[in-house]
């Protein structure tokens, strides 16, 4: 059952999609206590057992309790434990214990849960003003409670078939050249792959669907020759527009007043990868269609997938922030008669003017800077914050339905909330080359699966920091079962592509093993996208009764079929599993062969060498595997046979 309750005048996301009669509220909700003495704030008493899950991309565990976390999508590049927010604003949670309840707070600005932080046993929820739309879901288990959920939010986006292969991507590529070696060293070395990404160096000056000509002297027959080669080519599009003369979308924008304007209805100026720029109205409906239509100067050219970033929006500083700065170093050299070289040692730089270096970034004040014109109302950005990435990616998403209706495209955001499900997937933004970020990377999957996000995944072998051969190895072998499978480093760090170590079989093993099992997943995710299931669920959906599993947070199950328990440490030879009842393991051996053991419920220590992939398959079931192929266009389906239990069958779907 879902209830809709209505406080104040709401913003509407748009995030549900289902229509439901709002009923004002009358003092009492389900479960909880209201109050709306200082804007909104929910409270829940915790019961020692109950189980919070929910909050999508977000830090820590699946089971959210002991932490607080904000939302308020952030570009914020260092995902240690103490971060509270991240790039997503996903507000939904499911209280599991006694009762089985959800609660979506639809409410588009900063929103704190605090899950046990400042109390271990309470639940409170707030957020500034009492103007939101509240959810509250019961069901009979927390699965149900969270398939009801996605019912009311729409059917999640559906990839196309090609975005289950591998990609390779790293900031850094800046040629046509640099992109051909990538390529040629995949299929020398017979190593999978069906996706070069290209990072912002592809750009004119990073100006959007702009392509630098002198790096891509022919860009069309370019994108050709890589699809000869079964390469589909993924250009990234930023949020900013670059301010500059004659360069016609920025042209256009300022004509159109399609850009957010500040107070005084200039445009909004802030500095990012291209300079000065305007941000698109992503929220205004026609300059949403009129930035979504620009992305057919791409498919035109035979490119069909984008990934969206920067769409915090992320902003390096504004003009007034850089403004502010300049005036308190002019004044520290008025004040102190120095020679104006407030620069020259570090140590010499006042408080004052260093605290306002390190604020320009990503500063709240900016945030309020600027507004939206939403059906000729002017909203003020701040009030709508977390709805900026969903429209941009809503913008592209809605233009490339139009541009080619009866074609899949690969879409995914950096930044999101619920309701962007429905355009496009998402990839978990900058993490590190840490092996506590593989843990990481597996926590959040089932929980942006109950927010509807189910084309997902992480950098793989880490952002951030310097790689090393095994984390890649460990990581893939995780990546192995993500939708998006994609390696993906940050300018400046060890290069990580699966060529550059020794033993380079044992990468075309690993990846080789997505592709074994490309018709099993794909399967599984559009079963999942087509019933409002999930991909990825925690132990406890599936085995709620048993503790043990419902505590176990370092493995998935995958499908209705099988369950995965990746190894995310240093130098062991294998890891710990629970398994809630008798289980197939296999696991792909790097000789191409397939290693089948049934284990009995309970705790087992299986061996997992860094060139080997483990799998579980429930009892009763099977999964289709065929052989691996360079390609997914490449895939035999007549090669299928089936692992798992005798008897059991699968409907492979596409
Ligand atoms: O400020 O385009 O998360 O994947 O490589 C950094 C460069 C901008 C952030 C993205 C990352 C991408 C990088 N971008």
């Amino acid at each position: 059952m879902v209830e809709k309750y209505i406080f104040g005048s709401p913003f509407e996301t748009e995030a549900v999609t289902a229509c439901m009669e709002a009923v004002g509220f009358a003092g009492k909700v389900i479960c909880g206590e209201i109050s709306l003495e200082d804007g909104f704030c929910y409270s829940y008493q915790m019961d020692d057992a109950d189980v919070i899950y929910g909050l999508g991309e977000a830090n820590r565990g699946i089971n959210k309790r002991g932490y607080k976390y904000v939302s308020n999508c952030t570009d914020d590049p260092n995902h240690t434990e103490d971060k509270i927010s991240l790039y997503g604003a996903h507000n939904f949670l499911i209280i599991s214990g006694k009762r089985q309840v959800g609660l979506f707070f639809d409410y588009p600005a900063n929103m704190c849960f605090d899950i046990g932080y400042t109390r271990q046993d309470m639940l409170t929820v707030r957020c500034e003003r009492a103007d939101l739309y509240l959810y509250v879901i019961t069901g009979e288990s927390a699965y149900d409670v969270a398939k009801q959920f996605r019912k009311i939010i729409g059917k999640s986006y559906i990839a196309p078939k090609y975005a289950f292969g591998f990609g390779q991507s790293r900031w850094g590529y800046k040629t046509a050249e640099d992109i051909e070696t990538v390529v040629k060293r995949y299929r020398d070395n017979q190593i999978p792959i069906d996706m070069v990404y290209l990072d912002i160096d592809y750009m004119q000056d990073y100006k959007d669907f702009t392509v630098n000509a002198e790096r891509f002297p022919d860009f069309p027959q370019f994108v050709q020759k890589m699809k000869a080669e079964k390469i589909h080519l993924i250009p990234i599009i930023d949020a900013g527009v670059k301010i500059e003369d004659g360069y016609d979308i920025y042209e256009e924008g300022v004509e159109k007043g399609y850009f957010c304007k500040r107070e005084d209805d200039s445009d909004f100026v802030a500095a990012v990868w291209p300079g000065w720029t305007h941000f698109p109205d992503m929220l205004n409906p026609d300059a949403r269609a009129w930035f979504g239509g620009k992305y057919e100067r791409l498919t035109s050219l035979g490119i069909d997938g984008f990934w969206n970033d920067m769409n915090e929006p992320s902003i390096f500083y504004s003009e007034e922030g850089i403004k502010a700065l300049n005036q308190a170093i002019a004044d520290y050299v008025k004040d102190t008669e120095s020679d104006g070289d407030v620069m020259d040692n570090a140590n010499t730089v006042p408080g004052e003017v260093r605290w306002l270096m390190e604020q320009l970034q990503n500063n709240p004040e900016d945030y309020r800077r600027f507004y939206h014109n939403i059906n000729g109302k002017k909203v003020r950005h701040d009030y709508v914050h977390n709805l900026y990435g969903f429209n941009m990616t809503r913008a592209a998403g809605e233009a490339l339905q139009k541009i080619a209706p009866d074609r899949k495209m690969l879409l995914f955001s950096r930044s999101s909330y619920i309701g962007m499900h429905r355009y496009g997937g998402i990839w978990t933004g900058d993490n590190q080359s840490w092996w506590s970020h593989i843990l990481l990377n597996l926590k959040m999957m089932p929980s942006l699966n109950m927010c509807g996000f189910l084309y997902t995944g992480a950098d793989l072998g880490g952002f951030g920091s310097n790689t090393t051969r095994d984390l890649v190895l460990r990581w893939l072998a995780l990546g192995v079962f993500t939708p998006l499978m994609r390696n993906h480093t940050a300018i400046g760090t060890r290069e990580q592509e699966c060529y550059q170590f020794e033993h380079i079989e044992d990468f075309r093993h690993v990846v080789g093993v997505r592709y074994r099992l490309i018709p099993y997943l794909y399967s599984a995710y559009i079963k999942a996208a087509e019933n409002d299931d999930l991909y990825f669920r925690p132990l406890g959906f599936d085995y709620p009764d048993d503790r043990r599993a419902v505590e176990t947070e370092d493995q998935l199950m995958l499908g209705n079929e099988a369950m995965i328990a990746p190894v995310y440490t240093q130098n062991v030879s294998g890891r710990t599993v629970y398994l809630p009842e008798e289980m197939k393991f296999v696991k792909f051996m790097p000789d191409g062969s397939i290693y089948e053991e049934t284990l009995s419920q309970g705790t087992h220590y299986v061996e997992i060498k860094l060139n080997e992939v483990p799998l579980f398959i429930r009892k009763g079931k099977c999964i289709p595997v065929v052989d691996a192929a360079e390609n997914v266009d490449a895939i035999d389906l007549s090669t299928v046979r089936y692992l798992g239990y005798d008897g059991a069958a699968y409907e492979i779907v596409e």
